[in-house]
């Protein structure tokens, strides 16, 4: 009867941890808290029906930022990016679902919000590139390398997902 109430219970914790769906990073950046938008940007992730896995407030090091942006490091804007990102804390957060990297890239909008389309996050509340208010992964590799740059492996929650029959097919 244990063995057979153990078996249930990790095949439970093996769906809801279950590595089927996407992760992606994203980041309320300084100005975005300043602003008190994270209670709206969180939101937003919501409401489409993501799932969210880890969340904390920081305050990055230099060293964290600079391996964060490492891509960029040749960029002329490199240093005030840096900067930008450690002028306050940071909300970090790993949503979870299908397709997360780039349905997150469509809901956040472009680099620069001149060019973000309204009703995105950048398109609705901010107005130049360097306080975009909002970071989250470029591709699935990124978010990988992100994810782990960012959080400690048990910091990353495991839970059932109740409305997950109503989101997906
Ligand atoms: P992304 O955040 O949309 O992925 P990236 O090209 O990866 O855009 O750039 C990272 C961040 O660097 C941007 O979100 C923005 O904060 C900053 N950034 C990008 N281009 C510029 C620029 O031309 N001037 C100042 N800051 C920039
Ligand atoms: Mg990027």
């Amino acid at each position: 009867m244990i063995c057979l109430l153990l078996t249930i219970f990790a095949s439970l914790f093996a769906a809801a941890c279950s590595g089927v769906q996407e992760r992606t990073f994203l980041a309320v950046k300084p100005d975005g808290v300043q602003r008190r938008l994270v209670g709206e940007i969180v939101r937003r992730f919501e409401r489409k029906g993501f799932k969210l896995v880890a969340l904390k407030l920081v305050q990055a090091s230099e060293e964290l930022l600079r391996e964060h942006y490492a891509e960029l490091r040749e960029r002329p804007f490199y240093g005030r990016l840096v900067k930008y990102m450690g002028s306050g804390p940071v909300v970090a957060m790993v949503w979870q679902g299908l397709d997360v990297v780039r349905a997150s890239r469509a809901l956040i909008g472009a680099t620069d919000p001149a060019d973000s389309q309204p009703g995105t996050v950048r398109g609705d509340f901010c107005i130049e590139v360097g306080k975009n208010v909002i970071h989250g992964s470029d591709s699935v590799e990124s978010a990988r390398r992100e994810i782990a740059l960012w959080f400690q492996p048990n910091e990353l929650l495991c839970w059932e997902d109740n409305t997950e029959h109503w989101l997906y097919e």
